[in-house]
């Protein structure tokens, strides 16, 4: 079984992740396991927090030489903002206290939060729903990503919508086009046009949320499986970028504009290309029955803009029982370059279990072999005859 865990709070001494059944002998590129979190930390609309992080994974279990043991994979994400006597001194995990935040911000974590845990102070709560956590998730997914890519499954997105800014729809687009872009969009004149909103969002002391699109390529069919609701591989890859903080809504292939179609609009027709099975278009999003099929996986997600507006939301003080602006602190105005990197991540991490679960292996040698046999029996069977297919 294939599962993983994060621990730790966005000011506390450091984010914590277990991955648990990668199999043995992946060798680990940390160079681009440390790339994939700066990238992550960049990205127009970010606050001041991202000038004094600078995140690096380091391991502590798991693996040896850069190579994975097959063992649980520990791995550690330092908060350097933890180094300064103001922040450790709130934070210790033995002497850590301060001032109570008392106003629960709209659209945060904060009310339901305190009211659950029983927290009186806000900051207990806010911890760790903070987005820094996403740094831990990046940083497991790119372990995944490494792993995908051995099977020769990739993963790459690029920010579709910001504020009221949208993006034309690519199918097909550049990569470095979206490294180049301080918003992840591949087209320079939007790219241009998403800035000046964010700036326009800071200058009025508002937020603004958005979308991404994010791209599987090379997944094998048959992922997933339609034999049980829990094993739909649209649930569990929706069910992952759901679990990303800001996310409202994921849509796969047409998404909600299946809704209007007709049937005769709404699927992707099968022909003979030679030999091979082709489909004109990919409005499922690579996914029929809660299976992978072959087609790209095509994932749209929305986020909604980050509840800490400089311009404080309406709120009350929970202490005084009066009503007062909701609690400002340091953010970020838009997260969604930065949001489309851990979604990019999340699928990531939600295709690595189903994907060891067909293949199997506790090693990278047996995985492959595993996926080399699956994938030529599936090539071949309609070209043999009926007793040599058994
Ligand atoms: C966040 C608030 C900001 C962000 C943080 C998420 O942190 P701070 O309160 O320290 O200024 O920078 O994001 C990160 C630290 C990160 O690594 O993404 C929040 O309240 O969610």
């Amino acid at each position: 079984m294939f599962r993983y865990l994060t621990a730790g709070e966005s000011h506390g001494p450091a984010l914590v992740g277990i991955l648990d059944g990668i199999p043995a002998h992946l060798n680990l590129d940390v160079g681009a396991i440390d790339a994939t979190l700066a990238r992550r930390q960049g990205g127009y609309g970010r606050g001041a927090r991202m000038k004094i992080e600078r995140d690096e994974v380091e391991f502590l279990a798991g693996v040896r030489g850069g190579t994975t043991l097959g063992s649980p994979i520990a791995a550690v994400v330092r908060n350097r903002d933890y180094a300064t006597a103001k922040v450790r001194a709130l934070m210790d995990p033995l002497t850590g206290s301060g001032e109570p935040l008392t106003n629960p911000r709209p659209g945060h974590a904060d009310f339901a939060g305190a009211l659950k845990y029983r927290h009186r102070d806000l900051r207990n709560v806010l911890e760790r729903a903070s987005a820094r956590e996403t740094a831990m998730r990046v940083c497991l997914g790119a372990i995944c990503a490494q792993f995908l890519e051995a099977l020769g499954i990739s993963t790459r997105s690029y920010v579709q919508r910001i504020g009221s800014i949208v993006s034309p729809e690519f199918d097909e687009w550049n990569q470095t086009d979206v490294e180049a872009s301080d918003v992840r969009n591949p087209d320079p004149g939007t790219s241009e046009r998403m800035i000046a909103a964010i700036d326009a969002a800071k200058a009025a002391g508002d937020t603004l949320g958005g979308g991404f699109l994010v791209r599987v390529d090379g997944l094998p069919v048959g992922i997933g499986s339609n034999r049980q609701p829990n094993l739909r591989l649209d649930g569990i890859v929706a069910g992952a970028l759901m679990g990303l903080q800001t996310v409202k809504a994921v849509e796969i292939g047409l998404g909600a504009g299946v809704a209007g179609k007709p049937g005769s609009q709404a699927h992707d027709a099968f022909a003979y290309d030679d030999a091979a099975v082709v489909r004109g278009s990919n409005r499922a999003g690579g996914i029929e029955g809660g299976m992978s099929n072959g087609q790209p996986i095509v994932v749209r997600v929305s986020v909604k803009p980050i509840p800490t507006l400089s311009k404080a939301l309406p709120s009350v003080n929970l202490h005084a029982r009066t009503d007062a602006p909701a609690t400002v602190v340091r953010s970020d105005v838009c997260v969604v370059p930065a949001a489309a990197l851990v979604g990019e991540a999340m699928v990531r991490l939600a295709l690595t279990a189903p994907v060891l679960e067909k293949y199997g292996g506790d090693s990278m040698q047996e995985t492959l072999d595993n996926l080399r046999r699956s994938t030529d029996a599936a090539a071949g069977l309609f070209e043999q005859n009926e007793a040599e297919n058994v």
